[in-house]
């Protein structure tokens, strides 16, 4: 028995194989699904679970597959395959590595709403893995499991693969939405929620990766198993991606509420000889810094916990940052990549990310005013709560909390 549940693939070889996948229990949830259950009991085996989206939100995934209204048709499932937060790679280890579980657990979900196609949005870079999938979809249609009247019954299901085109914006999903539909990658104001107004103004189920790579299980294993590791609020593994300022940067299957501090230490090694926890980002640049601390370090890392932090868990990309690191110069980074990630299509954010930008830069470089810093926070403290989405929000958290705790750094840096 393999210790992981989505990292499979670190035991088991080719499981990029379908007779390999199979071997491996493969597409039993898919086939239990079809064939003897309901698509609103599926629904209700995955609201049983309390899976809840490894994007970032935290929403339930089986309460969103319920809000698709039986009165509007089609219904349409996508993939957010979009992974760009920067700190963040999981999805892509799991799409390279351990396709067919994901598909299988886009497959169950495009079931349970009763989606007949379902489409896999990935961002542009990602361009060979858009390949990979063509070829794995292929290899599923040509095993009977994908096309029509699957498993005899009068289900029919066809996947597809769409690459976006290198933009941060088009992970939210209504610009994801939009950018599918031929239009520019711009948010659109919710509601209307995916839910009802989504793909060509369908009702659409868009899960993360992640969270669909969990569906397989909780379908042949029963939403139980699925709680047996994680928490009460937060069940199940989640798929940190640590970086920044450790010893062993990498991916780690975990349960949820595993601490900051195994997770760092034990896991990731700890930090370099002779250098001290400062900071820990844990939904990468979105993040809220968190101070080190010992109550810190021995936080669970589940979606409440963090947040009783004055943080999010967000989608688990923990950046990890030591005394080395000015806090300044980091937040510079994050908000130059807001910066140049903003659609422009709100104000706040487009106008807010740009002055943000223009002072961090005077700040990094000597030549801020002793004025900046308060500016810089508030100009931050301006856009929050008025953008479009949640770019722009999360723009502001590094910068905020960055003045907040670290107010020395930026001052630090002024011009003498
Ligand atoms: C119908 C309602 N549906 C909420 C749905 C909504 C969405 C989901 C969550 O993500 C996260 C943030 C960062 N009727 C509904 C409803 N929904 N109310 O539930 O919605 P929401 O608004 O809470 O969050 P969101 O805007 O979807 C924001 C994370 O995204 N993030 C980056 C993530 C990056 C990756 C990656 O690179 N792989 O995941 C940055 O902002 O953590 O928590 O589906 O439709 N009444």
């Amino acid at each position: 028995m393999s210790p992981y549940r989505i990292l499979r693939h670190r035991e088991i070889p080719d499981l990029a194989r379908l007779d390999v996948y199979r071997a491996n229990g493969g597409f039993e949830g898919f086939r239990k699904a079809v064939t003897a259950l309901q698509p609103g009991e599926v629904i209700n085996e995955v609201k049983a679970s309390g899976l809840r989206g490894r994007g970032g939100a935290g929403f339930p995934a089986g309460v969103k597959w319920s809000f698709l209204p039986n009165t509007l048709w089609p219904h349409y499932v996508v993939a957010n395959a979009d992974e760009s937060e920067p700190g963040t790679f999981k999805d892509r280890e799991i799409l390279e590595n351990n396709p067919f579980q994901f598909l299988e657990g886009l497959m169950i979900a495009s079931f349970a709403v009763q989606a007949r196609d379902a489409y896999v949005y990935l961002r542009g870079e990602f361009w060979q893995i858009a390949h990979f999938l063509d070829e794995k979809i292929a290899d599923l249609e040509a095993a009977g499991l994908l096309g029509d009247g699957l498993f005899g019954t009068d289900y029919s299901l066809r996947l597809h693969t769409h690459l976006g085109a290198g933009a941060y914006i088009c992970g939210e999903e209504t610009a994801l939405l939009e950018s599918m539909g031929g239009n520019l990658g711009q948010p659109r104001l919710r509601p209307p929620f995916p839910a009802t107004y989504g793909l060509f103004g369908k009702p659409t189920v868009i899960n993360n990766v992640e969270t669909l790579a969990n569906v397989p299980g909780i379908l042949a294993n029963g939403a139980a198993w699925f709680r047996e590791t994680g928490t009460e609020k937060s069940p199940g593994v989640k798929i940190f991606s640590l970086s920044g300022c450790v010893n062993k940067p990498g991916n780690y299957e975990l349960p949820l509420g595993t601490t900051f501090r195994e997770l760092i230490f034990t896991h990731g090694g700890g930090l370099a000889e002779g250098r001290t926890l400062k900071a820990i980002m844990p939904a990468g640049a979105s993040s809220s810094l968190i101070t080190a601390n010992d109550k810190a370090l021995d936080t669970p890392m589940d979606y409440e916990s963090v947040a009783a932090l004055g943080s999010t868990l967000g989608s688990a990309s923990v950046i990890v940052l030591d005394d080395s690191v000015n806090i300044a110069w980091m937040v510079n980074k994050t908000v130059h990549f807001f910066k140049h990630e903003s659609c422009g299509k709100c104000t706040p954010c487009r106008e807010g990310t740009y002055w943000m930008n223009h002072i961090t830069e005077r700040i990094v470089n000597g030549q801020a005013s002793k004025e900046d810093v308060d500016l810089l926070n508030n100009v931050a403290r301006q856009m929050q709560g008025k953008c479009l989405c949640a770019l722009g929000e999360f723009s502001t958290m590094a910068v905020v909390t960055g003045i907040e705790q670290f107010r020395s750094d930026f001052e630090a840096l002024q011009r003498r």
